[in-house]
């Protein structure tokens, strides 16, 4: 079968061809993974669509591997996302960048207005700066002695006050003459990404081949649904988002909050206790479902302000429903990956609020022990933190929760020291221990 490409694009159906061709480069993304081709990348290209602006093409930029760049630039760049029943080549993306591939002359010139950023919560460790942000700070270097204008800079990853964290890291980078320029420059808006992306693999490919009629080794597949909330505070001209569906807004934490909290918390709930293959099978089970339920009732839903006239009960039905969705093939293990990242803002911060406020979290506890027994028992843990999670073999788990509880990258002093909260987790770990 041919490749999917510019040339080949005659083949594959009229309905399923992209929306827009775009003429000039206008966005750098770093972090091309399968997320931002299904989500921010489709955004950009209705927002191109709807307005027939054709000046926000997508210079996607790989941090690790020169796989993307393999896959995509001999298919022009085109790829296709399939949601559901729906399946569409997209064309925004114009370019991919592999890691050594020269980004700063993309930041520095003049064309490009905005940087979007999907590059894993790790990557905002203060020890991982010299890579992605390292790389982005180099590409606001040359911009500043290019004199190429202002520029908006939107983290697209799943932490509070990604906006805000990400300026911070930025600026303890820069010197003082180039802080001025940011400072006078650039904007860093918080942004609230939604969108369930598994990772492609084979069978996902050789389906898009058979939808298409064309092979294509960049395919995407998602779910119906897609969210984007993007804190209203521009350095320049953009990409009409929302004219795509994106909501622009005056203060993203509401959203961030409760999308952290209930989809991402109980997504780290399911990882680590349900021993499902893939998260759709883990809510399938009645008693399951039951425990998430009650885990966002109860421990999540209650440290939620801000929604004022938010339907949230519908909102947790609809997450229950993406969850169970079968159609996709979301592998459990995928979110397990960084949990020392990821628990944080999902389940710690939740936890210390409902103990502040005289509650016992004993859901959130139980997911926590759950992630400790993942911790100490997985035989091949991806984590940036592995080796101080791992411990030295068996102990109790009065001796593991101690252990853990005293990594201060994860845990705050104020709950290692909450004695209700170390009983909730070493009770948890027991009984999950001495269940298997
Ligand atoms: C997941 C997220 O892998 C994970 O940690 O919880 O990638 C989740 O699927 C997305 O945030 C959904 O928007």
């Amino acid at each position: 079968m041919v490749r999917l490409s510019r040339a080949t694009l005659a083949r594959v159906a009229p309905e399923a061809r992209p929306l827009a061709e775009p003429r000039v480069t206008g966005v750098v993304h770093l972090g091309i993974g399968a997320f931002h081709r299904a989500h921010q990348a489709v955004y950009t290209e209705r927002a191109m669509a709807a307005t027939g602006d054709d000046r926000w093409g997508i210079c996607g930029a790989s941090q690790r591997s020169t796989d993307v760049a393999d896959r995509l630039r001999p298919q022009d760049c085109l790829y296709g996302v399939r949601a559901g029943e729906e399946t569409r080549v997209v064309g925004s993306v114009r370019e991919v960048l592999a890691p050594d591939d020269d980004l700063a002359v993309r930041l520095a010139a003049p064309e490009t207005a905005v940087v979007t950023l999907t590059i894993t919560e790790r990557a905002y460790r203060r020890t991982s700066r010299p890579g992605a942000i390292g790389r982005l700070v180099s590409g606001l270097r040359a911009r500043a002695a290019a004199d190429a204008g202002p520029l908006t800079v939107i983290s697209c990853d799943n932490l509070p006050g990604n906006g805000a964290t990400l300026a911070g890291l930025v600026a303890d980078l820069c010197e003082p003459p180039l802080l001025d320029w940011v400072e006078r420059n650039v904007t860093f808006p918080a942004s609230m990404v939604d969108r369930i992306v598994p990772a492609t693999t084979q069978a996902d490919l050789d389906d898009m081949a058979a939808r298409l009629g064309v092979t294509d080794l960049g395919a995407v597949v998602t779910e119906p649904f897609t969210q984007w909330v993007i804190e209203d505070s521009f350095a320049g001209d953009r990409p009409a988002w929302d004219k795509a569906g994106a909501l622009l807004v005056a203060d993203v934490r509401p959203y961030e909050r409760m999308k952290l909290r209930l989809l991402n918390g109980s997504h780290s709930a399911i990882a680590y206790l349900s021993g499902a293959t893939y998260v759709s099978e883990a809510v399938r089970d009645p008693a399951f479902a039951g425990f998430l339920r009650r885990l966002m009732d109860e421990d999540l839903s209650p440290t939620l302000g801000g929604l004022d006239g938010f339907d949230l009960a519908g909102y947790k039905e609809s997450l229950l429903a993406r969850f169970a969705n079968p159609g996709l093939r979301h592998r459990v293990a995928q979110i397990a990956v960084d949990g020392s990242q990821k628990l944080p803002q999902r389940l710690l911060d939740p936890a210390r609020d409902r103990l502040a406020a005289g509650h016992e979290p004993r859901w959130i506890a139980l997911a926590v022990a759950g992630w400790m027994r993942h911790v100490t028992t997985a035989p091949d843990l991806d984590d940036p933190l592995a080796d101080r999670l791992r411990g030295n073999g068996p102990s109790s788990a009065a001796a593991t929760v101690n252990r853990l509880l005293s990594i201060d990258e994860i845990f705050t002093p104020d709950l290692r020291e909450n004695e209700t909260f170390r009983a909730l987790l070493t009770d948890s770990l027991q009984r999950l221990t001495t269940r298997r």
